[in-house]
């Protein structure tokens, strides 16, 4: 029998995939994007600090990536740190911002050997140095890696990245670069953060919060969206394949039929 590179067989090793019983024909979302909700409700659940949480959610986050990867996801985008987090007490927020460079320390040289992209979307400017350097850092190392893209939402709201795309597209037309006739939804998009990415086919939230709190609100417009109570730090390879195989049965009653004609 033919053995591929990694000398196995391929009677002998299963993917990820057929493991978890997905045909070729059931659709992987290209792109997830999660809210992380629960970390601090885990920790006190368990009579633990705040911070507690949040280090367990930075290990999910090492799980899931990984799981991603191994699935075949294009993109995984994570909301790591919203505009509305600074209003935290301080010593939460500095904890937070140190989770970057405690994750990429552990988790750098699994990122390379996967291939994996990280990005960021967000203000990043009213980040600490320390924390622009490190993510800057893990950025300009994984720029050529065509793997999965780790996206982190950081210091990101959706209504600020809109208002900042409108200033861009008026100081075009200024300009005369740009013709007020020719803007279209397209143009809109291609002035966001995420004009690179494709737009979330599915969007989870942990914790049992049913709202948007200003995640994506533009490029969530035909994405299909899957709640649980899980809280993120309990949040598994299992739970992940729930939300998927949400997805995929949503999106066999279609039938056939291309997403121009559904919507
Ligand atoms: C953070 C852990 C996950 C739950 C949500 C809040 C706490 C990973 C990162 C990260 C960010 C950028 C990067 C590498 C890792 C992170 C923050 C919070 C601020 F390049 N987890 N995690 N950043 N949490």
């Amino acid at each position: 029998m033919l053995k591929n590179i990694f000398g196995k067989s391929k009677k002998e090793k299963k993917s990820l995939k057929e493991q978890q019983n997905l045909s070729n024909n059931d659709l992987i979302p290209s792109h997830i994007a999660i809210i992380m909700d629960g970390n601090g409700r885990w920790a006190k659940k368990r009579a633990l600090p705040r911070v507690a949480g949040h280090h367990e959610g930075m290990k999910t986050v090492r799980k899931i990536a990984r799981c991603a990867d191994d699935l075949g996801i294009k993109v995984l985008t994570l909301y790591a740190f919203s505009t509305e987090n600074w209003k935290r007490p301080k010593s939460e927020v500095d904890y937070l911002m140190g989770l970057p460079e405690k994750f990429l320390k552990s988790f750098m040289p699994e990122i390379m050997e996967r291939n994996i992209r990280v990005q960021m979307m967000g203000e990043k400017g009213a980040l600490p140095t320390s924390t622009q350097t490190v993510l800057n850092e893990a950025m300009e190392r994984t720029k050529n890696n065509s793997g999965l893209i780790l996206n982190f939402a950081m210091n990101y709201g959706s209504r600020a990245e809109i208002v900042r795309a409108m200033k861009d597209i008026m100081v075009e037309v200024s300009k005369g670069n740009l013709n007020v006739d020719s803007i279209d939804e397209s143009t809109i998009t291609n002035y966001l953060m995420t004009s690179q990415l494709p737009e979330p086919d599915l969007l989870i939230r942990t914790s049992g919060e049913v709202r948007l709190s200003n995640f994506m609100l533009w490029q969530l417009a035909y994405t299909e969206f899957w709640f649980t109570d899980t809280l993120w730090p309990d949040f598994n390879e299992e739970t992940l394949m729930e939300a998927i195989h949400a997805f995929q049965k949503r999106n066999r009653r279609y039938g056939g039929l291309k997403g121009e004609e559904i919507n």
